[in-house]
């Protein structure tokens, strides 16, 4: 018999302006809960049982900023099972980009940034703890600087 439910997984979009010659990323500042609130993050949240990994980012970007995203590539994390959070979760995050409509934040941010992807525009935010090393690997993977 089951006695613990699995641990839900996370999965977060690095919204980029563009697919081939990125220059800058989407970032999100969470309101709520009042833990993470001010802490910049991938928006993204927990995959439903039923869902792929993939359509539970679609849906969670759709209801978080309101628009659809294309998935492009999954952010390759040191361990299969994705990035460590905090609260013993593991989250997989994709670079995307939209592909229809304007993000605004809708239910769990209360502000959107188009962020330059350096180093320096990167870590002047201050992000989810959890999130940083994703923010590295992502300049490592688009080969920014
Ligand atoms: N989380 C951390 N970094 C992120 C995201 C999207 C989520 N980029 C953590 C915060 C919450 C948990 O994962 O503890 C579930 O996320 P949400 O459903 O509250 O967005
Ligand atoms: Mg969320």
């Amino acid at each position: 018999m089951q006695t613990t439910m699995p641990e839900p997984v996370v999965v977060g979009a690095a919204i980029l302006d563009d697919a081939t010659d990125p220059t800058h990323m989407l970032v999100a500042r969470r309101k709520a809960p009042k833990s993470l609130a001010g802490y910049w993050e991938f928006p993204g949240g927990k995959v439903e049982p039923d869902e792929s990994l993939t359509d539970g980012l679609l849906r969670e970007i759709r209801e978080e900023l309101g628009v659809d995203i294309q998935i492009l590539d999954l952010i390759v994390a040191p361990e299969e099972a994705g990035w460590q959070l905090d609260n013993g979760m593991r989250m997989h995050v994709y670079t995307a980009v939209v592909t229809s409509g304007v993000p605004r934040p809708v239910i769990e941010h209360d502000r959107l940034e188009w962020a330059q992807l350096t180093a320096a525009a990167m870590q002047s935010l201050e992000w989810i703890p959890a999130d940083l090393p994703i923010v590295d690997a992502i300049l490592k993977q688009l080969g920014g600087s």
